[in-house]
């Protein structure tokens, strides 16, 4: 019998962090098992007098929110990270060890409509939110104490979300944070050896492969990656290699927001509903250094498995010991790929 990664269990490694991941294809060997349960969605208005995130709403605190007719960003009432953390450390034996942490969080509404996702928003409005992205990274980056600037979206209850109205977040803060430090060691390892950028070598190879990739613009690739740990986890990549979102030219981020808009639209066909997930950007420290070796890139974690209902838990053995999955990432990429690029609320049949 001969191994292959389509019929015997395997363990993937995640180039970029050092991570691995235990597939088991033979337990899912069909491309698609059950049925698809429907679920009802709750209709929302264009505006909700109750919602925090509304223009010209009152927040928990009290302040105000403006009348934003696009994009509007605010510092977080409930901040887990604050600028003005005195500077401290401790360390008993090696054993009791902590260490202040300065930061800033933000709270970023992606469009004054309460109702509309954004697979839903018009690709101009979505630009808006590249564009705020991007002034955010600068603006906070460019503040002296902080090296790293997390931008992120919880999207969906089932991910914690709070509130409904489409919104993402930012924590930026003086250190960088685990994940993006396993990648800049990982990244730097590469680039060094290879004197190119791992995800140029990476996209490159898929581009040529194609089992995993989901669609290409002119400038950027969306694929569910080989070492992909969630079902339906997926990656948007710029085919140049351009280290941080400020770096995007403009054409560059049109591309990047027309990404944005299919790839969340087809996991939005997936199930016929607004699919749930964490989403977000890994790009090069704000530390002042140039960062040759980074390649920014946009993650998607979603959790579902089969069906609207069936989420993947991350328990048991993935807690203790391994994250494992079972559909394939070439399976995942094979049925993201068969759905059309047109909302399933704008038209009646989602497959192609
Ligand atoms: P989620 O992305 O997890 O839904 O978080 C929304 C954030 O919005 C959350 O961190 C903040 C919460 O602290 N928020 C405010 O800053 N002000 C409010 O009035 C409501 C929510």
């Amino acid at each position: 019998m001969k191994f292959s990664t389509e019929d015997h269990p395997h363990r993937r490694l995640n180039p970029l962090t050092g991570d691995w991941v235990q597939v088991s294809p033979h337990r899912a060997k069909r491309p698609w098992q059950g049925q698809v349960e429907k679920m009802e969605e709750e209709s929302r208005p264009e505006h909700d007098p109750s919602c925090y995130l509304c223009a010209g709403n009152t927040r928990i605190g009290g302040e105000v929110n403006p009348d934003y007719s696009d994009t509007y960003s605010f510092q977080n009432d409930f901040s887990s990270l604050l600028e003005d953390t005195p500077e401290g450390e401790v360390n008993e034996n090696d054993l009791f060890v902590a260490k202040s942490e300065r930061g800033i969080c933000r709270v970023i509404c992606f469009s004054p409509r309460h109702d509309l996702t954004i697979p839903e928003l018009e690709l101009p409005s979505v630009r808006k939110v590249i564009d705020l992205w991007a002034k955010e990274y600068e603006e906070l980056g460019s503040k002296s104490f902080i090296n790293h600037v997390q931008i992120f979206e919880n999207k969906g209850a089932v991910m914690g979300c709070s509130n409904p109205h489409p919104h993402g977040q930012i924590w930026a803060q003086e250190s960088i944070p685990q994940e993006p430090a396993k990648k800049q060691i990982k990244q730097s390892e590469y680039f060094d050896k290879k004197g190119r950028t791992l995800l140029s070598d990476y996209i490159a190879s898929e581009l040529e492969k194609e089992e995993r990739l989901l669609f290409e613009n002119d400038h950027f690739v969306a694929l569910v990656p080989y070492w992909a740990t969630w079902p339906f986890e997926t990656m948007i990549v710029p085919k140049r290699n351009v280290q941080r979102i400020t770096d995007l030219t403009e054409e560059e981020k049109d591309a990047f927001a027309d990404a944005y808009k299919k790839l969340t639209t087809l996991y939005d066909n997936l199930f016929e509903i607004s699919f749930p997930y964490s989403a977000g950007i890994h790009q090069a420290p704000t530390d002042g250094k140039d960062h040759p070796e980074w390649h920014m890139h946009m993650l998607f974690y979603p959790p579902l498995l089969r069906s609207a209902t069936v989420k993947k838990f991350m328990v048991g053995y993935e807690m203790l010991a391994n994250a494992q999955r079972d559909i394939t990432p070439e399976q995942a990429a094979y049925r993201l790929r068969s759905l059309s690029t047109v909302h399933y609320k704008q038209s009646s049949s989602v497959f192609s």
